[in-house]
């Protein structure tokens, strides 16, 4: 497929002293984001030796210090001499900036994406790296500290085989963080293993002996299962598949009994949050296709208008092209703008949607009812919200009855806890800054949104209280500019119960205001979790291992403590309460941010979908939920 290899043809554009000036510059951030985007850097490469044929087995080992190995069977970094450059091959993939050797077009290397930097810029922010390639029958070794050399290249012995291992240490200079996230690795192999079929990834972590393997014949379609688990499906899984212009196209869809809809994208296995082209190709024959089919069995006789909107209610699709030369926009660089992409995308589905609702008549209909049924709430939700719009503006706008609000205007400045249970409720009131600390009690369950039609969350009085209180209005209406407070808090008990509102109120933020996600403007409170006492001194304690570190101090000091466990809010008194939850000195709250959309997703179907058992699951495995929370 690929052509032959030689040590010349790598280009070199420069060498690595850059990477470690600016390290922002080629993997975005040094934060969380940054360390582990280090090891998407190298798995990347090992999966386009996969696109290219050539490998089929990647492992990836988190080691007990926080150091990272990635094995895989590919043919291995090229080990020749470059001649010009007098050195080894490996030497100039792993020193020089943009020396990857395989910039031809027709290969679509996932490297060329997002950040797309190669190995190199994770050598240079490595404190130690080690690489192993077994290749023209040798094994070889080379190690590297901050992208230098350290060893020259050596050869340990013969070999038959082909591969190559890195191992790295990430640059404690450069990192604000070194500690690897089991969970956030793992979303992104099972993402890799899902859009290429058959290569096999498994993720160890030496730390706690967690393993995971992912290997899906399915592709798509497994990923597909694995997003509507616990939905209730209406159609099949329609695939599409097909390339023109050297694009190729990878589409699977399908319907389910859910009020919102759902299109996960990526090109050149990156996702592209934002959209884009491809994106745009595919709702545009979506609509045709549906409105095609309809016109053509005179199928809306009582002219309903319809919406694109409304032929995407319920439906979850994943869209997976792979793109030459990807041009990547937006504010975060993960919308795709190759126009061409489009046309494309929109022609191959349109066709291929045409053929598939000929041949599957009966489902197709049970879908165009819901698309019906889907309209008509949103005509009626419209006429509902101008009904109260007009009885707002006859009432001035009145706040809701159980805020207590603050005095300070300015939102920045601003802050509103949502609060569980009327008594948890009293306390904080009076425990509160009133200046800048506004108050909403609500009261127990609020309304699972995931189960209601917009129309009748409208109606809720909760809901209601809640838009009131935040003041920016929602979908068409959203205005950033009216948000009343500029941290909104979520505060819950540390339990199983406090645990399940936090989740529904999480798929109300996710699902009405997700704009307030997007610029993190949605936070968790962290109650203590235990009150420990040594003689006068109140010790309070958020997490199990902080327990079980103090505890073993105590002990080794020789003291006498008393532990309490917090097992609600109700439990604190208003000053406790303030301390230990609510006063930005010293509390601790918790970003929501929506690192993983898909997770996300998953979580609040599980959580709130039909499925009632794997629900009981999911809340019985982590009833510590409130601590690991990520969503
Ligand atoms: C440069 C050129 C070729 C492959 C690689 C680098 C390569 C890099 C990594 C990083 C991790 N695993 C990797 N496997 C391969 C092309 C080799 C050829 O054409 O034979």
């Amino acid at each position: 497929m690929a052509e032959k290899y030689d040590a010349d043809s790598i280009k070199i554009l420069e060498g690595l002293s850059a990477v470690r000036k600016r390290p922002g510059m080629y993997i975005g951030s040094t934060s969380k984001r940054g360390l582990h985007h280090l090891v998407f850097e190298v798995v990347d490469n090992s999966i386009d030796e996969a696109l290219a044929g050539y490998c089929n087995d990647i492992s990836v080992t988190i080691t007990k210090d926080n150091g990272i190995i990635v094995e895989d069977n590919g043919r291995g970094i090229p080990i020749s001499k470059h001649s010009k450059l007098d050195m080894p091959a490996l030497e100039v993939v792993l020193t020089k900036l943009h020396a990857g050797g395989k910039f031809d077009k027709d290969s679509y290397k996932v490297s060329g994406g997002l950040h797309g930097v190669g190995v190199s810029v994770v050598n240079a922010l490595s404190e130690d790296f080690k690489v192993w390639v077994k290749r023209d029958g040798k094994k070889v070794k080379m190690e590297f500290s901050q992208g230098n050399v350290v060893k020259p290249m050596e050869q340990l012995d013969v070999s038959d085989e082909t591969g190559t291992t890195i191992y790295f240490m990430p640059d404690k200079e450069i990192f604000e963080t070194t500690e690897y996230d089991f969970d956030y690795l793992n979303n992104r192999m099972r993402e890799l293993a899902f859009l290429n079929k058959g290569i096999k990834i498994k993720l160890t972590d030496e730390r706690t002996e967690k393993v995971e393997e992912h290997f899906y014949e399915g592709g798509l379609v497994s990923f597909m299962e694995y997003i509507t688990q616990g939905k209730k499906t209406i159609s099949k899984v329609i695939c599409v598949e097909g390339k023109s212009d050297n694009v190729e196209v990878d589409i699977v869809m399908q319907y389910t009994t859910a009020y919102n809809e759902e299109i996960v994208s990526f090109v050149n296995n990156i996702n592209t949050i934002e959209g884009g082209t491809h994106v745009a190709g595919f709702k545009a024959a979506l609509s045709r296709a549906f409105s095609g089919y309809i016109d053509k069995n005179n199928l809306n006789k009582e002219k309903i208008p319809l919406s694109p909107e409304d032929i995407r209610e319920g439906l979850f699709s994943i869209v997976s092209v792979k793109v030459p030369e990807p041009q990547f926009d937006g504010q975060t660089k993960t919308k795709l703008g190759n126009n061409a992409v489009k046309g494309i995308v929109e022609s191959l589905i349109n066709q291929e949607l045409n053929t598939y609702f000929e041949e599957n008549p009966t489902e197709i209909r049970i879908v165009i009812e819901k698309t019906f049924a889907a309209a008509k709430a949103r005509l009626a939700a419209k006429k509902a919200r101008e009904l109260s719009r007009r009885k707002n503006a006859l009432e001035s706008n009145s706040l809701p009855g159980k805020l207590a609000d603050c005095a300070e205007k300015d939102a920045s400045k601003a802050e509103l806890f949502i609060v569980e249970g009327d008594s948890a409720g009293g306390s904080a009131k009076q425990g509160r800054n009133r200046h800048n600390q506004a108050i909403l009690p609500l009261r127990g369950k609020i309304l699972n949104v995931e189960k209601t039609g917009t129309h009748k969350i409208m109606l809720n009085e909760e809901i209601n209280a809640l838009f009131t209180a935040i003041g920016t209005g929602f979908k068409e209406n959203f205005n950033l500019e009216k948000l009343r407070y500029g941290k909104v808090v979520i505060m819950t008990d540390a339990d199983v119960d406090g645990a399940h509102i936090q989740t529904l109120l999480l798929t109300f933020f996710y699902r009405y205001l997700p704009e307030l996600i997007e610029h993190k403007h949605i936070f968790i409170a962290m109650p203590p979790l235990y009150l420990i006492k040594v003689g006068k001194e109140n010790h309070y304690v958020y997490s199990d291992e902080e327990k079980e570190k103090l505890v073993i101090e105590l002990d080794k000091d020789g003291k006498k403590y008393g532990i309490q466990r917090y097992k609600g809010l109700g439990e604190m008194n208003a000053d406790q309460l303030w301390e230990t939850t609510m006063d930005p000195l010293t509390r601790r709250i918790k970003l929501v941010g929506i690192e993983d959309a898909i997770e996300a997703e998953k979580t609040i179907t599980m959580l709130m979908g039909d499925d009632i058992q794997s629900r009981r699951e999911f809340i019985v495995t982590n009833s510590n939920f409130v601590n690991n929370l990520d969503i």
